[in-house]
C-alpha cells in the first residue's frame, strides 16, 4: 500500500527559522516528493510513522533546522594568498598589497593558470567543508578570471560542483571584481566589454542568476557599477553588490534603486543609505570572516539596520584575500561578538534572510509546509549552540530534497 509521506523525522525540535527560532520541542517533520508536507507536534500524529512513511528516523531529541544558506562565496579559485597575508603582518594594508599586484589579481593569475580539472580539485575541497558545516544551499561568485575564457572556466568548474555535490547552487557573475592586468587604466574599456560582451552572453546562455559588482576604490567606481547594473537590469539578471566595505562610495544605496537582491559587507554605510535601503526589498548581508581577517575597525551599523528593519544575512565570503574560511558556523560565532546579533539573529541570518538575499526564499530557508525538504540535524539541545561554540561541529545529518545525506 502506498504511503502517505516519503519520509518522516520524528522525536526532535523543530527550528522553523521564520522571524525567530520558531521552536517546535517533541516535533515532527514529513516529506514528501521532496517537499515539506505536513509538520507538528508528536501527539498530533495520526498512528504509527512507520505506517505513515516509507521511512522513518527518530531524532532522538536532536534539532532540526533548514538547511543552511551560505549566500555570498568566491569559493572557485586556485592558489592561496598566505604570501599576502604575511605581508600584511608586516603592516601592509590590503589596499596597498592590491596596489602592487598582489591581492585579487594574484588569484587571477593562478586562477588563469589553473586547468577546469585542477581548479575543480581545489574548489571542490572547499565545498565538501562547506557541507560538512551543515550548508545544503551555496552563492558561488564569478571573478578570478576577468575574461571570457576563464570567466567561463569558472563558471563550468560551478556547473560541475552542482553536478556532483548534494547542493543547491545560486551563481553570480562578478566579472566586475576587479580591473584584469591587460586593462590596466584603461578601467572603462574593461567595463564596455562587462557590458556589451559579458553580460549579454551570459543571461543569453543562462550561466548566472544575478550579476555583483565590486564597488570601491581599488575596483569600480559609482558611474561605472551603474552601467553595469543597468546592462544586468536590461537582460533580466538579479543585481548585487559588495559595497561600503572600505570607504563609502554610496555603491550600497545606488543598488538598491536597482531593486538589488542584497548589498554586502556596509561597514561604511551611512544612516541616511540606511533609512532608504530600508524601503526597498534588498538584504544586508554581513561578512564578519572578512571584518575579522582584515582586522577592521569599524563594525557595520547593525543597531540602525536592526532599528530600521532591513534583514540581515550572514554570509562566509569564502576568498583566498579576505575571508580564507569554510565554516558557515564560525560566521554564526563571529557575527554574535563582532557585530553582536543574537544567537537568534545570527541563525536567521543563514536561513531565511539568507535564502531572501537570494530571492530563494518562497522555497527556501525556513521549515513550512511546501518548503523545500533540505535539513539540517544536529546533536544538539538548543539552536543557540550552533552560534555559541566554536570549532565544534555538532552536524548528525544533511537532508537535501527529503533524502538523507552521507556527509
Ligand atoms: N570583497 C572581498 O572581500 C573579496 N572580494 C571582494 O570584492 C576579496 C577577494 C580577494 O581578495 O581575493
Ligand atoms: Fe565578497
Amino acid at each position: 500500500m502506498t504511503k502517505k509521506w516519503d519520509a518522516i523525522w520524528t522525536n526532535g525540535t523543530i527550528v522553523t527559522c521564520e522571524n525567530s527560532y520558531g521552536l517546535q520541542k517533541n516535533g515532527c517533520i514529513a516529506v514528501k516528493n521532496g517537499k515539506i508536507a505536513w509538520m507538528g507536534a508528536m501527539h498530533e500524529l495520526q498512528g504509527d510513522p512507520k505506517e505513515l512513511a516509507s521511512e522513518h528516523h527518530d531524532l532522538l531529541r536532536r534539532c532540526l533546522t533548514p538547511g543552511l544558506i551560505d549566500c555570498h562565496t568566491h569559493v572557485v579559485y586556485a592558489g592561496n594568498r598566505a604570501k599576502d597575508f604575511e605581508l600584511r603582518l608586516q603592516g601592509y594594508t590590503y589596499e596597498e598589497i592590491a596596489r602592487q599586484g598582489g591581492g585579487i589579481r594574484s588569484t587571477v593569475l593562478a586562477t588563469r593558470n589553473a586547468s577546469e580539472d585542477e581548479l575543480y580539485e581545489q574548489s571542490s575541497k572547499r565545498i565538501r567543508a562547506m557541507i560538512q558545516a551543515g550548508v545544503t544551499t551555496l552563492e558561488i561568485k564569478s571573478g578570478y578570471g576577468l575574461d571570457w575564457q576563464n570567466e567561463l572556466k569558472m563558471l563550468r568548474v560551478v556547473k560541475r560542483i552542482e553536478e556532483k555535490f548534494p547542493i543547491t547552487i545560486y551563481k553570480t557573475f562578478l566579472g566586475a571584481h576587479a580591473i584584469p592586468p591587460e586593462y590596466e587604466g584603461k578601467n572603462d574599456a574593461y567595463v564596455d566589454v562587462i557590458c556589451n560582451q559579458m553580460i549579454p552572453e551570459i543571461a543569453r546562455a543562462k550561466l548566472a542568476d544575478a550579476v555583483d559588482v565590486f564597488c570601491e576604490k581599488i575596483a569600480f567606481n559609482i558611474a561605472q557599477t551603474e552601467r553595469i547594473f543597468q546592462t544586468a537590469k536590461h537582460f533580466g539578471l538579479a543585481i548585487k553588490c559588495h559595497a561600503e566595505q572600505l570607504s563609502h562610495l554610496g555603491g550600497a544605496l545606488l543598488a538598491a534603486n536597482y531593486q538589488a537582491l542584497s548589498v554586502d559587507h556596509l561597514e561604511y554605510v551611512t544612516n541616511e543609505d540606511i533609512e532608504k535601503i530600508a524601503k526597498t526589498k534588498t538584504v544586508a548581508v554581513l561578512l564578519p570572516g572578512a571584518f575579522y581577517f582584515l582586522r577592521e575597525k569599524k563594525p557595520p551599523p547593525v543597531d540602525l539596520l536592526k532599528h530600521h528593519q532591513v534583514p540581515i544575512a550572514l554570509a562566509t565570503d569564502c576568498n583566498p584575500g579576505t575571508s580564507p574560511l569554510t565554516s558557515i558556523l564560525l560566521i554564526l560565532n563571529m557575527a554574535c561578538i563582532q557585530f553582536l546579533l543574537t544567537p537568534e539573529e545570527a541563525l536567521l541570518g543563514v536561513t531565511h534572510n539568507a535564502a531572501k538575499a537570494l530571492g530563494m526564499d518562497k522555497t527556501h530557508g525556513t521549515l513550512a509546509v511546501g518548503k523545500v525538504a533540505d535539513f539540517a540535524i544536529w546533536d544538539i539541545d538548543h539552536p543557540n549552540e550552533l552560534s555559541y561554540s566554536i570549532g565544534q561541529n555538532r552536524l548528525h545529518r544533511l537532508v537535501r530534497g527529503g533524502i538523507s545525506q552521507e556527509i
